[in-house]
């Protein structure tokens, strides 16, 4: 009997207080929504190790974000041709019609076919259609086979930026030209590149079973971690390696984008959430904080979750799932620009340089490694989204309209509104899909005893939303 007590005071302690230094119950409202805060939610699933300056004494040794490359690597230039060279920095279509051997008439780009060059739709994976999913897989495949994925990637390896101001500008520019490559080879080129919203998968028992680790977007991993199915199987990285490698859970800090930290960041009035020095010396008299939220931090975090070659910034760009994820990174950057800036700020507001913060090559007139003759403050042009590339927006739902528009989604609808209903990615064959039994989670069959059991065939869908309006079921973390 005391026994029996003691376990349940045990049991409700363990419930009352997780082991989480994020855990308060606090009301946010950020821009039309409210938020509580509860357990870790809703800015993080995981506990995250706090972030700290760099101290002076360790200023020498710390890469302060430049790529550690292992010894043994065998380098080989990633130089661009003259020819792409000649393009690949355009910030407009008159200037890259020439790539894609198009002519200009009127001020506007035509290409061979007749077709006029527009701006390329980005749009979320599980949105495109599945005849034009597969049209840019080929793309990828094609670049694949010809080297210049591989090219392109060195470029990332080599001389991709991180931890400060220049990161979200340089990985701009470098998704900007290797989404020129990628509408070369495409038949229809009105398609950009795709993004991996990753927060339609940040309310997953586990996101790993999301349906974008299945052999219709990325892949699934055998019990090794090599990508064994999908259009990116056999794909050999640049290091040799015969197959991209993913190794889920091996970081505990390891988490997916979510809706509030999305709309923290996009509703931020301190533009150092979006482009500050996330690894600033101890000397640098700070007007931010580091936060765990900001950009690049909340970045970071998805590039742990995959892992593997995602892990490391010198092979993450073996992974399509790195450029797909920085899509996503680049929209709410953009989504930022466009709702805490005007059309001026956006393309001049910049951290100021303090070497006391952080290394020249973060200032804003410091040269983009292998994608000059562009300077940090070049890419903060509202040439980007005026002329080369937008985006079509991120699949959502209503509880008047509980349809993401994607067969690969469905629409999720909490408890006691919580927060607003939001679309959740579907779950691929034996993924678990606990706590959501009464929703059409699984892409393949049923969800049974927790899992996802593509023997069980599912009822018809007729009527697939109606019935959630009624039912409500309690979601477990
Ligand atoms: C907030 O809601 C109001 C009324 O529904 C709407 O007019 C406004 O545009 C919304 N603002 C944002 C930032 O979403
Ligand atoms: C397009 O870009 C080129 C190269 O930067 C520039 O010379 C030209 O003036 C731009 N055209 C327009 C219409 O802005
Ligand atoms: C800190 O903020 C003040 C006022 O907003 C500004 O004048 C100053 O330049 C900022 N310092 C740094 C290092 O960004
Ligand atoms: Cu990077």
């Amino acid at each position: 009997m005391v026994l029996i007590l003691l376990l349940l005071l045990l049991l409700n302690g363990f419930l009352l207080e997780p082991v989480n230094s994020y855990v308060t119950v606090t009301k946010y409202t950020i821009g039309n929504k409210t938020y509580y805060e509860k357990f870790e939610q809703p800015w993080f699933r995981h506990m995250h190790y706090d972030h700290d300056p760099v101290e002076a004494s360790e200023k020498d040794e710390s890469a302060f974000g430049k790529h550690f490359v292992p010894e043994d690597d065998v380098f080989i230039a990633p130089d661009w041709t003259a020819h792409e060279a000649k393009y690949m920095s355009c910030l407009n279509r008159t200037c890259v019609c020439g790539y894609f051997k198009g002519s200009v008439k009127n001020g506007e780009c035509y290409l061979p076919s007749g077709k006029l060059l527009k701006r390329a739709v980005r749009r979320e994976l599980r949105s495109l259609r599945p005849d034009d999913r597969i049209m840019i897989e080929n793309a990828w495949n094609a670049m694949k086979k010809s080297g210049l994925y591989n090219k392109i990637g060195r470029v990332h390896k080599y001389s991709g930026v991180h931890s400060g101001p220049a990161f979200t500008l340089w990985h701009r520019e470098f998704l900007k030209r290797l989404e020129l490559a990628l509408r070369d080879h495409m038949k229809n080129p009105d398609f950009g590149l795709p993004f991996w919203d990753s927060t339609l998968d940040s309310l997953l028992p586990e996101p790993k079973d999301s349906i974008i680790f299945s052999e219709l977007f990325l892949g699934e991993v055998d019990d090794k971690g090599f990508v064994k199915n999908g259009p990116y199987h056999n794909w050999e990285t640049m290091e040799g390696r015969a197959q991209i490698f993913r190794n889920f859970g091996e970081d505990d800090s390891g988490e997916m984008l979510n809706d509030a930290r999305v709309d923290w960041l996009i509703n931020n009035p301190d533009i150092n959430m979006i482009l500050g020095a996330t690894m600033p010396l101890s000397t640098c008299p700070m007007n931010h904080t580091l936060d765990a939220r900001m950009l690049e931090f909340s970045h970071d975090y998805v590039h742990f979750f995959v892992n593997g070659d995602m892990s490391k910034s010198y092979s993450s760009s073996n992974d399509v799932c790195f450029v797909y994820h920085h899509g996503m990174i680049d929209w709410i950057f953009e989504h930022w620009r466009q709702n805490m800036q005007s059309r001026e700020e956006r393309k001049t507001e910049y951290p100021k340089s303090d070497e006391r913060c952080f290394p020249f090559w973060h200032n804003g007139d410091n040269s983009m490694p292998l994608l000059q003759p562009l300077k940090n403050k070049d890419a903060l042009s509202n040439g980007y989204t005026d002329n080369m590339y937008e985006y079509y927006p991120r699949p959502t739902c209503t509880r008047e309209n509980p349809d993401c528009d994607s067969p690969y989604l469905f629409c999720y609808i909490p408890p006691n509104n919580e927060h607003p209903p939001s679309c959740v990615s579907k779950v691929r064959r034996n993924g678990v899909c606990r706590g959501f039994e009464d929703y059409p989670i699984c892409y393949w069959g049923q969800c049974v005893d927790g899992r996802c059991d593509e023997t069980v065939k599912a009822p018809k869908r007729l009527e697939k939303f109606k019935k959630f309006e009624k039912k409500i079921v309690p979601f477990i973390m």
